[in-house]
């Protein structure tokens, strides 16, 4: 089988549980070669973050260009973009990989760090809605962030569907609404491009260690895609396995710790 390549455009986290070091974790977990090309460098522990510093844009275009031309991936995700200039540059240089290359580009809108911290300032919402959203492949907000960019409620199972809905008609392609923050289970509910709704459950695991779940979860998906598997199977086995890797968390850190990339599922 030729190596499945998976690319990641996303920010860094020094701790090594989330961001782009996350996901090259779990891309090289299923198997997957994996790129990273960074947007933003965190200063962070488990405990916070404590400062963030954003790349030029030219130096993301640069990035992007440079390894899509020469291994490019069979799917991409992109997580923390930081500002307008950066989210700009990141749609415009993967709208042109995309368009050689013909990948599916799954879309984490990442907003904040669950410690803190400001992954997408407030002119690049705009931005990241007009212009990034209606090339996403898949888009998979949290329930915040789905209601940062819907401006509903998003808080229960029927503003979860009212929210997917809206998204898809904003233009992304299919909609995964997480519900980590939901009350019980972990119901997570996927719209498709067909109009077909999906539930993916998994049971609460009670643990303060979920640093890094939101960019575990996105690549997982997207390294399933690169092997070529459809999008209910990619997300069927990445909800599979970002519920092991919390249930086999280790433990590290005096905040909230990572997950256990090595999890068996
Ligand atoms: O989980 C969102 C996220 C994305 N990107 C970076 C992060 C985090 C959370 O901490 O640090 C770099």
């Amino acid at each position: 089988m030729e190596t499945p390549v998976a690319l990641t455009i996303a920010g860094s986290d020094p701790s090594g549980g989330a961001g782009l070091q996350a996901d090259l974790k779990t891309f090289h977990r299923f198997g997957v070669y994996g790129e990273a090309v960074v947007t933003l460098i965190t200063v962070q522990n488990t405990q916070g973050v404590r400062r963030v510093e954003v790349m030029s844009p030219e130096l993301v275009t640069e990035q992007i260009r440079a390894v899509v031309q020469d291994i490019p991936p069979k799917a991409a995700k992109t997580g923390a973009l930081g500002n307008l200039a950066v989210t700009c540059a990141v749609t415009e240089a993967v709208a042109e990989a995309a368009a050689t290359f013909g990948f599916p580009l799954v879309v984490d809108p990442v907003m904040a760090g669950s410690s803190g911290g400001v992954f997408m300032d407030k002119q690049a919402l705009h931005a990241f809605t007009a212009k990034l959203l209606p090339r996403a492949f898949l888009l998979t907000p949290n329930l915040d962030e789905a209601s940062a960019l819907t401006g509903l409620a998003v808080r229960d199972p029927a503003s979860v569907i009212e929210a997917a809905e809206k998204l898809r008609d904003m233009g992304a392609a299919n909609v995964l609404v997480k519900g980590g923050h939901l009350e019980g289970d972990a119901i997570d509910v996927l719209l498709t491009s067909t109009g077909r709704r999906i539930q993916f459950r998994a049971s609460r695991i009670e643990t303060r260690h979920t640093h890094g779940t939101g960019c575990t979860y996105s690549a997982a998906i997207t390294a399933g895609l690169a092997r070529g598997q459809d999008l209910i199977q990619a997300i069927r086995n990445a909800k599979a396995f970002i519920t092991a890797a919390i249930r086999a968390n280790p433990g590290l850190g005096a905040g909230s710790g990572p997950l256990n990339h090595f999890a068996d599922f």
